[in-house]
């Protein structure tokens, strides 16, 4: 018979022979919480047997858009063994980035906190969605009393190496998400690899600070301690003092780069608090040297950097061997199994040292864009290698370093925000001409969203009244932290206009 390629099932062979030891210790909660594995396992049977009793469709959708707790990861856990298809979504989306998501998606169920029930219900039941659970971050609501009622054995539903397994969306550059089909087999060999590669071993302990619904919380970190066996210490919502204060008894963090600067502004980051600590990973988003050298300094440890993308999980790292190959300002080389190439605007390879556009081909790729062919299509080359819309080179070590991006996006605290979709919105609102959404450097966010608005005729504008605005409708990380009213956007002789000079005007505005 052939071996079940679920990834619940590799997960779960992973689990220490000691079942009732420790998996999860919260951090944040009124009091500490402790789930052993057998909680897991359980609790995950539960789930996956309520989920299994509503008679879905193979390869339901299941829309989550609940706070961070073990529960959530459970729900996640399950639906992967219940056979069918997460789609995490952040808390911070508002109703009509949510309205967009349901109707692309068309889950058949849908879990949401309970103070949105009532709109979020009602969206989701216009839209087809059969069954809609609520889940709140103190462990009430829907999901779990009816979970309560189920028997707590389940066997994992058999999937095969490219069923899906999850939908994350990701936002394009012109229009809106597209959600990125990842499969069963894309995630656990990102899994593997990173477990051997980042060579997690017996002891380790895990502070996770991340939230759940993006690549490196849910998969990264989740994946690397279930997968190793590892205990994680679990915090709803990232604290840099509360992180410090638990650090002394991990030995693996992961976080993207306004963690560490965050962590850099805490008088207890030490070399003692960190002891027993193994490795600090960064990604999500460029992480500056000067972050990388004090952190060295401060904590006696050098940060580990990777790369990777929604639509691929991780693709290079530095070297977790020996430390000193880690090259603060690089991303380091493919991981194994990766293939990465550098090529020009017109297709044709570029010579070591060249920059270029990063194009990427391995098992961890994804299947495409949920019901966009021609999106996929226009994603990848005619030799099947996917283009990341990152440029950057590759230096004779195989290092790579990321120099930019082709794609008009923001990188905002480990968040992305395409400019375009919050034009759109600006655009629409009444008396504004156009605008422009840049991203100016940001001490802690890395960059931070700033617009420049022009009002149309005799209409009078106020920065304030857009930003509150905006706050309705979108997503509160891409709601622009200033907003300036300009006579005219500065243009080019072809019309387009000149974002570099509005970056270059405001790039002071955060300044330290
Ligand atoms: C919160 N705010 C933000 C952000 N987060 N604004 C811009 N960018 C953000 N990232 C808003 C809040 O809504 C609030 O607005 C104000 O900024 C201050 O909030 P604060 O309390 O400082 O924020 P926080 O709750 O402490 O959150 C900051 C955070 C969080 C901890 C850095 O953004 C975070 O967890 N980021 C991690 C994202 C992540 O996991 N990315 C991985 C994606 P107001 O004052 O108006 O209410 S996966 C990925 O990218 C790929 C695949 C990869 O390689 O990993
Ligand atoms: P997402 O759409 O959330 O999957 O974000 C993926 C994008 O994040 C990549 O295409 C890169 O532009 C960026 N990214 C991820 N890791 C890094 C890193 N270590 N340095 C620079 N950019 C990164």
């Amino acid at each position: 018979m052939k071996k079940n390629e679920n990834l619940y099932a590799a997960l779960r062979e992973a689990f220490p022979a000691a079942l009732d030891s420790v998996a999860i210790e919260t951090a944040d909660t009124p009091a500490p919480l402790l789930y052993t594995w057998s909680d897991l396992e359980r609790g995950t049977a539960m789930l996956a047997n309520l989920i299994a009793s509503l008679g879905l469709p193979p390869a339901s959708r299941i829309a989550v858009q609940v706070e961070k707790s073990v529960e959530a990861l459970m729900l996640y856990l399950a639906v992967l063994r219940a056979g069918h298809v997460y789609l995490p979504l952040n808390t911070a989306y508002q109703a009509s980035e949510l309205d967009y998501f349901i109707a692309n998606a068309e889950p058949a169920m849908l879990v949401c906190v309970s103070r949105h029930f009532g709109w979020i219900s009602k969206l989701a039941f216009q839209r087809g969605t059969t069954h809609v659970f609520t889940l709140d971050e103190d462990r009430s609501g829907s999901l779990l009393t009816r979970a309560a009622l189920m028997p707590d054995t389940h066997e994992v539903v058999a999937r095969r190496a490219d069923d899906l397994a999850a939908i994350l969306y990701t936002s394009g550059t012109t229009g809106r998400s597209k959600g990125a089909m990842l499969s069963h087999g894309n995630l656990l060999s990102n899994a593997r690899v990173l477990k051997s590669f980042w060579g997690w071993q017996e002891g380790d302990v895990l502070i996770h600070a991340l939230p759940i619904f993006h690549v490196h919380g849910l998969f990264v970190a989740s994946h690397g301690a279930l997968l190793n066996g590892s205990r994680m210490i679990w915090f709803g919502r990232f604290d840099a003092r509360a992180v410090t204060q638990r650090l002394g008894e991990a030995t693996v963090f992961m976080g993207v780069p306004t963690l560490y600067v965050r962590l850099l502004a805490e008088a207890g980051l030490s070399r003692e608090a960190c002891r027993n600590m193994r490795l600090f990973v960064s990604g999500s988003a460029p992480l500056l040297i000067e972050t990388f050298n004090e952190f060295r300094v401060r904590s006696g440890h050098t940060i580990l950097e990777r790369y990777g993308m929604s639509e691929t999980t991780m693709l290079t790292s530095n070297p977790y061997r020996p430390e000193n190959a880690r090259r603060g300002g690089t991303v380091g080389p493919p991981l194994p199994g990766v293939q990465l190439r550098i090529h020009d605007d017109k297709g044709m390879p570029l010579q070591t040292g060249d920059i270029g556009g990063i194009e990427v081909k391995g098992p961890n790729v994804f299947k495409g864009y949920w019901r966009m062919p021609e999106k996929t299509a226009d994603e990848f080359t005619t030799d099947l290698w996917f283009k990341t819309g990152d440029v950057g080179k590759m230096d004779t070590d195989g290092y790579v370093t990321i120099v930019g991006r082709s794609k008009d996006l923001i990188i905002s605290g480990g968040y992305n925000v395409y400019p375009a979709e919050v034009e759109g919105y600006i655009n629409e609102m009444p008396g504004v001409a156009e605008s422009a959404v840049v991203g100016v450097p940001h001490p802690d966010f890395g960059e931070a969203v700033v617009a420049v608005v022009t009002a149309r005729p005799g209409a009078t504008l106020d920065g304030a009244a857009i930003v509150a605005a905006l706050k309705g409708q979108i997503a509160n990380f891409k709601v622009p932290k200033q907003v300036f009213m300009a006579a005219e956007l500065p243009r080019n002789a072809m019309g387009k206009v000149q974002k570099n000079l509005l970056r270059d005007q405001h790039r002071g505005l955060f300044a330290a």
